[in-house]
């Protein structure tokens, strides 16, 4: 993208202090949105949040120093949107992990702001490089919202005229100062389903990160929370339009072994991901939408 078609997102979308776009330093165009209650940054390459802190706390996302920021390349933080299939391909396990939304560039669609309020909505459709791995005619939106809470929400439509099967999760990586120190509450009595072990259980208390943690659990509520001692905070966490989060942490082995992730920051992150994962595929009929939607807010202990 060039600095004239910046200067023309900034006309048409921008609000003087509230939405501003530009060019990041990686070259990617970026959105930062601020209200009186905190800010974001999202780039508009894979409609990635990269950075959200509420006034009055530190960052609440965690992005990898190692991140690479080039065309292709999924950012290694910040919250991911997978989509439209979670993990591997179910059709070609050459495709890329988590689809391609993550590695598109997503067109504004719209903005509004108050001094209370800041929303942006972007927008990815169906193209004929999509169409050759995802043989299906789409509108993806995505409505980012920074008040009191960040929130997201995906809506998928089925623009075309056979049915439509899809995964998808928001992909959050959360900042902690401790992953060893954190317990994710809320998921008590949930069902479990262990991507490492193989093994089906029902949680007992709470979630603590122990090891290579990689679960798709079924919690009664949607609710979850990461309980932060070491930073004294609360990250709550309401979702829609799923009833699986999945919780991942990839320890030491497996952080050895992503070229774009530092071999001890596993230390300082755990995802919780609102998913709809191969235990809970979509099939929109033609026409019909489904919304996924996660509220974020992080709070002082
Ligand atoms: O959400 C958990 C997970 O599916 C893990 O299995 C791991 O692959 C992680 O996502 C990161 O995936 P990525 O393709 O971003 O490296």
């Amino acid at each position: 993208m060039t600095q004239h078609e910046i200067d023309k997102l900034n006309k048409r979308f921008g609000a003087k202090v509230r939405i501003g776009f530009r060019l990041d330093s990686c070259g990617f165009p970026v959105a930062a949105l601020v209200c009186k209650y905190g800010s974001a940054e999202i780039s508009l390459y894979g409609a990635q949040v990269m950075t959200y802190r509420p006034v009055g706390h530190g960052p609440v996302l965690f992005l990898s120093k190692k991140s690479e920021f080039a065309e292709g390349k999924p950012i290694r933080g910040g919250i991911p949107i997978c989509w439209p299939w979670f993990g591997k391909s179910k059709t070609d396990s050459s495709l890329p992990s988590h689809g391609f939304a993550r590695t598109s560039l997503w067109q504004v669609v719209s903005s509004s702001y108050s001094d209370e309020v800041v929303e942006l909505t972007l927008g990815l459709v169906d193209t004929p490089e999509s169409k050759a791995i995802f043989p299906y005619a789409f509108a993806a939106q995505l409505r980012i919202t920074v008040s009191q809470s960040l929130k997201l929400q995906l809506t998928t439509r089925n623009a075309g005229i056979a049915p439509m099967s899809l995964t998808e999760a928001f992909h959050p990586y959360f900042r902690v100062m401790r992953a060893t120190n954190i317990a994710i509450q809320d998921l008590d009595g949930a069902k479990v389903d262990d991507r490492v072990t193989g093994e089906q259980s029902i949680q007992q208390g709470e979630v603590r990160i122990t090891g290579e943690t990689d679960r798709i659990y079924f919690p009664k509520q949607a609710h979850a929370a990461i309980a932060d001692a070491s930073l004294n905070r609360t990250i709550d966490i309401v979702f829609n339009g799923t009833k699986s989060l999945v919780v991942w942490n990839p320890w030491i082995e497996k952080s050895q072994q992503m070229p774009d992730f530092g071999d001890d920051e596993y230390t300082q992150m755990v995802c919780v991901e609102p998913a709809n994962t191969d235990l809970t595929p979509l099939t929109l009929k033609p026409g019909d939408r489904h919304t996924l939607e996660m509220t974020i807010q992080a709070k002082l202990n």
